[in-house]
């Protein structure tokens, strides 16, 4: 759970309701709903989207439940490739058995898409629980520093261990990632060995197929409700405040000579 979220009523039942109904590899995540950081006072109830993410493992809402599966129903769980960040329900003994975050992580990012390709391979499953709702602070920028280079740097451990074949795609999409030092990452190799997880071709095959095709066409053609149009404006927004800082960023820690960067 993460801090800037204020729960609804009964947020918790329908998640632990549909947590002990699972195979114990469920991750599950509450549906979001927008509470603007322009006034803590307004509550937006936020449509229902399935996560994504683009090839340099940066999250995105990719589509709807209806858009993908004609016979869903809502309020119904349903299926998403990843989870958009740190909240979510797991029960805590497949947490540890499935190997946590990967600690050579530092500070920031990457940890959720590593997790998602984690679980969905290596036996588990994840899905958005709509009768779960949790107010989330959208805000335009975080309120705490963020190294953008530590933020490349875990997706590249995330696409090390996980990206198989398709890791040159990896590169393709963030171009800085190749020349980074991302440490080991032999102990998560042995982990997924250990778990005995499935390939990216079975990820992309039957859990994430729109990841090689037409990525945004899922969501398009379903109409916008304001609270659905705020909540793509606001992931536009963070996404073009990223990248800036992010460019400028890899400029001077990729810039400098190896001996001032070590
Ligand atoms: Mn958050």
């Amino acid at each position: 759970m993460e801090p800037h979220c204020v729960v609804g009523r009964q947020w918790l039942e329908p998640l632990l309701q549909r947590l002990s109904e699972s195979p114990p590899g469920t991750v599950l995540m509450p549906t979001l709903d927008i509470i603007p950081e322009s006034d803590f006072g307004a509550y937006h109830i936020a449509q229902q989207f399935i996560g994504g993410f683009d090839w340099t493992l940066k999250f995105n809402w990719m589509g709807r439940p209806g858009a993908r599966n004609a016979s869903y129903q809502h309020p119904d769980p349903y299926p998403t490739p990843v989870l958009s960040g740190g909240i979510f329900a797991i029960w805590r003994e497949h947490w540890e058995r499935a190997g946590t975050y990967d600690e050579g992580m530092n500070e920031w990012g990457g940890e959720h898409i590593e997790m998602s390709l984690r679980t969905w391979r290596c036996g588990g499953r994840i899905e958005i629980v709509p009768c779960s709702r949790i107010g989330h602070l959208f805000r335009s920028r975080n309120p705490y520093s963020v190294d953008v280079a530590e933020v490349l740097r875990n997706e590249k451990r995330a696409a090390l261990v996980w990206l198989d074949e398709h890791l040159e795609r990896f590169y393709a999409a963030a171009p800085p990632a190749r020349g980074l030092d991302a440490g080991s990452v032999e102990e998560r190799l042995r982990l997924r060995a250990a778990l005995g997880c499935r390939s990216m071709g079975w990820y992309t095959e039957h859990v994430y197929p729109e990841l090689l095709g037409e990525q945004r066409a899922a969501g398009s053609p379903e109409p916008w409700t304001p609270a659905g149009a705020l909540a793509l404006a606001l992931g536009a927004l963070t996404g073009l405040l990223w990248l800036r800082p992010l460019a400028a960023k890899l400029q001077r820690v990729l810039g400098k000579p190896r001996s001032e960067r070590d």
